[in-house]
């Protein structure tokens, strides 16, 4: 363990960026802002909260062509702003799958415009570069393929499991070497089906770092509870995650944003007690960072220049 999380622990900094069709709708559907619920659910959760038809949602899919999506600008941007690793959404809780894969339609290839591979070109940027690569994938919350609903411990149907296994099997097995799969929202009672995602990674890149949230305290580190900063003292692995506004995805009306000093010393505070800290960004449809997001990378760069590696 000491071994495969060596390069994590001195990351320090890293992006989230999540990324899909719920950014095409912004937050809003029908006029009405689901992008204000504090906690969990946000813009990337609309598909749920906004009960809209699944077709509608279809559509939605069927305008999200990002002509503007350019990785290596992504990645060069995370670099600047002294970040060591990216994370990215392959598959939301929306389970539309941003990469190529044979267990779905629900996905990029054929049920959007764009009909290439966003993920694989993520990914060949990130080795290009030289940063390390992490793909979060929803296993256990896919209100396309399993259920609609916010909170199911019922048993997971074995149609949705090898849809799992296909897509997991897709993610290590094509693209070259996977630094970190950010799991989410495991629960206990699917101790089974969490053990299996588990074995699997463990199988396909044994030196693949696994987020907690995959569930029944399996991850090889331990993510704080959304937003929230690490405790003096805490000696494990730990990884803190916070959005520089309301929402983790794209929302046209959320203008809460945090400034760059506050991002920052939230940064500083993360790093002198030893722990990890994942910004998030929400990229717009089309794939550009916002401007509010791109000001605030600069300002880190900033500061990361003067303080990162001290
Ligand atoms: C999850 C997602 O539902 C959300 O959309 C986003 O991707 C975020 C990063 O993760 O939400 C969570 C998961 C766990 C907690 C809170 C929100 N938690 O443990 O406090």
């Amino acid at each position: 363990l000491k071994q495969r999380m060596q390069w994590w622990e001195d990351a320090r900094l890293g992006m989230f960026i999540h990324w899909g069709v719920f950014s095409e709708l912004g937050g809003e559907w029908n006029g009405v802002d689901y992008g204000k619920e504090m906690g969990t659910a946000s813009a990337e959760w609309i598909y749920l909260m906004s009960e809209i038809d699944t077709n509608d949602y279809k559509q939605a899919a069927q305008r999200f062509n990002p002509k503007n999506y350019s990785p290596e600008e992504w990645v060069k941007s995370a670099k600047d702003a002294g970040m060591k690793y990216i994370v990215l959404t392959t598959k939301h809780h929306d389970g539309f799958a941003l990469f190529n894969t044979k267990a779905s339609d629900w996905n990029i290839l054929q049920a959007s415009p764009y009909k290439k591979d966003l993920i694989k070109q993520y990914i060949d940027e990130c080795h290009k570069q030289g940063i390390r690569v992490g793909l979060y994938y929803s296993h256990e919350k896919d209100w396309y393929h399993h259920v609609r609903l916010r909170n199911d411990t019922s048993p997971i149907k074995e149609s949705y499991k090898k849809l799992v296994k296909t897509q997991i099997e897709e993610l290590l097995t094509n693209y070259g070497q996977i630094d970190l799969i950010w799991f989410d929202m495991g629960i206990s009672a699917h101790k089974e089906f969490n053990q299996m995602c588990y074995d699997l990674v463990r199988k396909l890149q044994p030196n693949c770092i696994i987020s907690s949230r995959i569930g029944n305290g399996l991850g090889d580190y331990k993510n704080l509870g959304d937003r929230e900063l690490v405790n003096p003292g805490m000696n494990e692995y730990v990884e803190s995650i916070m959005t520089m506004r309301l929402n983790w995805g794209f929302d046209k009306n959320d203008k809460n944003w945090k400034s760059s000093s506050e991002v920052i010393s939230m940064i500083s505070k993360s790093a002198c007690r030893g722990s990890n800290f994942l910004l998030n960004l929400g990229p717009q449809p089309d794939g550009k960072f916002t401007p509010e997001e791109t000001i605030r990378l600069k300002h880190i760069g900033e500061w990361m220049t003067l303080n990162g590696d001290a």
